[in-house]
């Protein structure tokens, strides 16, 4: 464990040692439910701000300022490691992520190449720009996508809501699914280790869309390329963190991959979930998000719920089950923040 940070609650919630109080971030909390994220974002394009390491670290830094969470979040997205092996990548205003040539077939596979590190530097230069300004005030997360996550992207073109070309692709072009599964593996191993090098404090990897497979293609096109991910991470004393959404039913499989940390969306009782896994591995999560539309005394009402739950449970770690939501009220996530901060086991 990293003996410089003052704050190091999630790194050891993380290991399941003893906290006072169980550790807060949320996932996309460096983002568009800010004002201060728009002065940001009116002056610059997502991928320029993702690219500029002092613009990514002043974002970075919004909700440790504004909110006090116990753990920042690098400012990047998921899909810079397709973006570095040739996917043409923009993203619009309201649309979300688009790749310009999209993968349907072996031709167009072609142009994937694993050697693209020296494209990901401006990460590695974030994360050391971010470290100096967090001055081990609070530990630094970083991620990367898991490559099925990434792979329906480069499938679909962008986002979908039913994956039907990436199942499609899949079950027809098995072979090339998985050789494309396994470059994206490779590349991630090499960008997460980066990442370590440069002084990130835990790692996420973001299966966000493993709710779309079955049991046995979770099996043969996601699970086993997150476990050949983690298995190669220099991890020393950096803690690995596996989400998923939708997936409480993987939970055990997850498992298997051996991350420190299982992060489940809110369909699950996280106890129960917790009971069923290791003994010595953490769980985070899983308020549902849209409890923070909710009026203020919901918002504790439902916090003060799942603490009861976890009550004197090493290894939890609070986040939503996915990400805040652009117009979520920010004094509702603020409020939020200190209901779980003055809470004591
Ligand atoms: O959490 C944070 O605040 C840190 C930054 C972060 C992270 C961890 C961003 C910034 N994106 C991500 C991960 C990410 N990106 C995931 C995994 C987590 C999740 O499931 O939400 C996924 C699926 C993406 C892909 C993506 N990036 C989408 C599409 C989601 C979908 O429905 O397909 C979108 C809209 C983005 C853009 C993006 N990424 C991040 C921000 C702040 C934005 C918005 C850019 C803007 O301001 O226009």
């Amino acid at each position: 464990m990293d003996k410089n940070l003052k704050n190091d609650l999630l790194i050891r919630a993380a290991m399941s040692q003893p906290t006072e109080r169980p550790p807060v971030w949320m996932m996309r909390q460096a983002g568009r439910f800010m004002k201060e994220y728009w002065e940001i974002k009116n002056k610059y394009s997502f991928l320029e701000m993702c690219k500029t390491p002092e613009i990514a670290a002043d974002v970075t830094m919004l909700p440790i300022d504004l909110l006090g969470v116990d753990a920042a979040i690098l400012f990047s997205d998921i899909l810079v490691t397709a973006e570095a092996m040739g996917g043409d990548l923009s993203f619009e205003q309201g649309v979300g992520p688009r790749f310009s040539n999209p993968i349907r077939n072996a031709k167009d596979a072609e142009y994937l190449n694993v050697d693209c590190l020296d494209k990901l530097q401006y990460v590695a230069d974030a994360i050391r720009v971010i470290q100096q300004r967090l001055d081990g005030n609070v530990p630094l997360i970083g991620f990367a996508g898991a490559p099925f996550t990434i792979l329906s992207y480069l499938v679909e073109g962008g986002s979908s809501k039913d994956f039907k070309l990436t199942k499609t692709f899949m079950n027809n072009q098995p072979e090339l699914a998985h050789s494309i599964l396994q470059k994206i593996a490779d590349v991630t191993v090499e960008y997460l280790n980066m990442q370590i090098a440069a002084g990130v404090n835990a790692l996420q990897l973001f299966d966000s869309w493993a709710l779309a497979l079955s049991w046995n293609d979770y099996h043969e096109f996601s699970h086993q390329y997150n476990k050949y991910i983690i298995s190669k991470l220099n991890r020393k004393d950096v803690p690995i963190i596996s989400f998923a959404k939708g997936s409480s039913v993987f939970a055990p499989v997850m498992a298997e991959a051996q991350p420190d940390v299982v992060s489940l969306d809110w369909n699950a009782d996280l106890l129960n979930i917790k009971k069923a896994l290791p003994s010595n591995m953490a769980v985070q999560g899983n308020l549902d998000p849209f409890v923070l539309y909710a009026d203020k005394p919901v918002i504790k009402k439902k916090i003060l719920e799942l603490f009861e739950r976890m009550r004197g449970e090493k290894g939890f770690i609070f986040n939503l089950g996915h990400g805040i939501m652009p117009d979520m009220p920010f004094d509702n996530v603020k409020y939020a923040i200190e209901v779980i901060k003055e809470f004591r086991y």
